[in-house]
Parts: C-alpha cells; sequence; structure tokens
C-alpha cells in the first residue's frame, strides 16, 4: 500500500479551504481536487508492505509536537508540479517542528520502506488542482486558516482518475497552552 503523513481537515476546515478554491478558474487538462482529497502533506513514505505499518504507527505515536493554526493567505501555481496550491506564507514553529521530527524518524526505515526517496523542503500548502500546465491568472484568494490538532496516516490509492485517500490512523497534537497545575488550596481554621 502507498502510504504517507498528513493533516486531515474536519468538516468545517474542509468547507474554508473549498471557499478558497471557489476562485479558480482552471482550463484544458486541469483538474480541481475533490474536497473530500483535500490535505497537507507532511511525508510521503511510498509502497509499503502491510507487515510495515505497525512501524508507521509507532513512529505516529511517538510525535510529541503541539498543536497550531496555519493561516493560508496565497495561492500559487507550481510549476515543476503543475499544481495550483493554497499556502501558508508563515510556517508555525509546531508544524516545523513535527514535519522535522517525522522524517528524523522515518529516516532510518526509509531506504526499506522506499529506496532513493528524498523529503522535499517543506512548503506547507493544500493542492486545489492537478495537471495545470499553463499558470492560470490567479485572483488574490481570501485568506483562510485551520485549527491543526491531530495528524494522520493515509492510504492513497491511484488506480482511478483521482485518488482515493483513506485515513487509517490519527494522532492527537499536544494541547497548545497546557492547563495550569492544580495548586493545593489549605483554608485557615
Ligand atoms: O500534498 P500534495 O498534493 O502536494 O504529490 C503527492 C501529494 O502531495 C505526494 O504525496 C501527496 C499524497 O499523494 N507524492 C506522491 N508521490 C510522491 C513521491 N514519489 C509524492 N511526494 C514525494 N515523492
Amino acid at each position: 500500500m502507498r502510504l504517507f503523513f498528513a493533516l486531515w481537515p474536519d468538516a468545517a476546515t474542509r468547507a474554508r479551504i473549498a471557499n478558497a478554491a471557489v476562485t479558480l478558474r482552471l482550463t484544458g487538462e486541469a483538474r480541481r481536487v475533490p474536497a473530500e482529497n483535500y490535505h497537507l502533506t507532511l511525508a510521503f513514505v511510498g509502497e509499503v508492505a502491510t507487515s510495515q505499518l505497525a512501524v508507521l504507527q509507532q513512529i505516529g505515536r511517538a510525535q510529541r509536537a503541539t498543536g497550531c493554526t496555519i493561516n493560508f493567505d496565497a495561492c500559487e501555481h507550481w510549476r515543476e508540479t503543475q499544481v495550483v496550491v493554497a499556502a501558508a506564507r508563515q510556517i508555525p514553529a509546531a508544524l516545523i517542528e513535527l514535519w522535522t521530527r517525522l522524517r528524523q524518524d522515518l529516516a532510518p526505515h526509509q531506504a526499506a520502506l522506499n529506496p532513493g526517496h528524498q523529503h522535499p523542503s517543506l512548503r506547507a500548502h493544500v493542492t486545489l488542482a492537478r495537471k495545470v500546465a499553463q499558470a492560470p491568472v490567479l485572483q488574490a484568494m481570501s485568506p483562510f486558516y485551520w485549527s491543526v490538532q491531530s495528524f494522520s496516516l493515509v492510504r492513497s490509492d491511484t488506480s482511478g482518475a483521482h485518488s482515493v485517500y483513506t485515513v487509517v490512523d490519527t494522532w492527537p497534537l499536544l494541547d497548545k497552552t497546557p492547563k495550569p497545575k492544580k495548586s493545593l488550596q489549605f483554608r485557615c481554621i
């Protein structure tokens, strides 16, 4: 199976992403990503045997990054991959930490999981359209935010016209603001 780690949106976030994609004017071969496929890729793993799933789940379980809020404030055409994306110009430190740790934790297994694979650098984005060969005229995107409280391991089936994604496992991120410890209270008598 083909797997990747990703941020997976809840229904409200998915609706905000879809709203940002409404203004896209596409021509020719270009295809919108269906709303149910919106995600932010953290680490692409590749084809793995079922027996290796437990290793990836252990890596997911071991993460200790905190949640964060990502502000998506730009719509961009990336010529090299022929995609239009909603991108975040500022990447929260907590997201960089999660991305870096996942990469580090995957590295010892990567040669076995996906030989020759190189992780690209972190460009926090949600792909809105694929096969966009010609740079479209991009309207200013209405910015939207994504409050991130968990991340997922996702399976990708690319055999059909559109990829079908299935969330295999999800792990919570730590609270942004740890609750203060309860102090002991003494009553004077
Ligand atoms: O989140 P996006 O759409 O940028 O491009 C693929 C998609 O990224 C990427 O993994 C995400 C889920 O499919 N992807 C697919 N094959 C890849 C590969 N061989 C890859 N990323 C790196 N190497």
